[in-house]
């Protein structure tokens, strides 16, 4: 058999949060490889994440793709590169991305980064601060492993917005930013049961691109809610990805959207705890602490090491650099 000499090779550690799986990048190849565990090795110069995100996204996007995409990761999966942070105060940076582009904030990817970083002995339990492009979270990491990440600013930004819905009709959402922006629909008469998700997944898609064109083109999330599977959580969602692919945890980013909009409604005190419970029926708990206008959600759940893996690059495999998402 002819080996190919010299195959790329990027380390990563997988993991899931509450069923929603995050890929760390440890380390790519030698050859691009600048400083080990520092940006993957990718020349993304010395800013903030956001501006290491704009470079990553101009000149190395095919490494988003291989890394995430099939035959080496799935629609499902989202990726978290380590970055440089530009402030000095943080213990890293971040840049997550998905089977299409790119995401501001993740939360259960802070997750999935925190506990990473603890099995890999970088970090120890207590307070850790995270440069992410769209601002400075910061993470505790407890003993037993739990992890709150306290977001950036979250709030409404339009209440119970109309949109006409092709092939479903009138369709009422607030829009609110948790670090992504979500469409988030009380009433839309849809069973959200994991035995649903093909029907879940057209609805929200169409309302997404209903919201988009009406209106609303930062929308990039579309929440559904229903009433929780028991009375131990507040609430149960369905969140659908900018890739069409539905989100297995009950969305941190998309949680911190929600208590924006309760805080709004004067639904939840300031330090009330939101038990929200996602599609597969795990939990992420939330409360939030006002900031003037604003407020900061903080979310708490747990990850667990699924994976220490290393991605082969052949230079001779036609999908060296994943199959585009359809
Ligand atoms: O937990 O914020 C989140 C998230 C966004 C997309 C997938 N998960």
């Amino acid at each position: 058999m002819v080996m190919n000499s010299k195959p790329q090779r990027i380390h990563v550690i997988d993991s899931h949060t509450a069923g929603e799986p995050t890929r760390v990048v440890i380390g790519l190849p030698p050859g691009l490889r600048r400083q080990r565990g520092e940006n993957g090795g990718l020349a993304l110069g010395v800013g903030s994440a956001a501006e290491q995100l704009a470079i990553f996204r101009e000149q190395h996007d095919h490494f988003r793709a291989a890394i995430v995409n099939e035959p080496r990761g799935s629609d499902v999966m989202v990726g978290a590169l380590l970055v440089k942070p530009a402030d000095k105060s943080c213990a890293a940076g971040v840049i997550f991305f998905n089977n299409v582009g790119y995401l501001g904030m993740c939360g259960h990817g802070t997750i999935g980064v925190i506990v990473t970083l603890a099995h890999l002995g970088r970090i120890l339990p207590g307070i850790h601060r995270i440069e992410t492009p769209v601002g400075i979270v910061s993470a505790t990491l407890e003993t037993n492993g739990e992890v709150t990440v306290a977001n950036v600013p979250s709030y409404r930004k339009a209440r119970a917005a109309v949109v006409q819905v092709p092939g479903i009709g009138t369709v009422r959402g607030d829009v609110a930013w948790g670090g992504n922006w979500f469409f988030l629909v009380e009433d839309h008469g849809q069973n959200l049961s994991l035995k649903n998700v093909e029907a879940l997944t057209d609805y929200a898609w169409r309302v997404r691109q209903a919201a988009n064109s009406q209106g609303f083109p930062e929308v990039d999330h579309v929440e559904l809610f229903a009433p929780p599977g028991d009375g131990t959580a507040h609430s149960r969602n369905f969140v659908l990805c900018p890739g069409k692919a539905y989100d297995r945890s009950p969305c941190g980013t998309g949680t911190s959207a929600k208590i924006a909009c309760l805080a709004a409604d004067g639904k939840l005190a300031e330090g009330q705890t939101w038990i929200q419970e996602g599609i597969l029926g795990t939990r992420f708990a939330a409360r939030y602490v006002r900031d003037g206008e604003q407020i900061i959600p903080s979310i708490s759940g747990s990850a667990f090491v699924t994976a220490e893996t290393t991605l082969i690059l052949d230079q001779r495999d036609p999908f060296r650099w994943g199959i585009e998402a359809g």
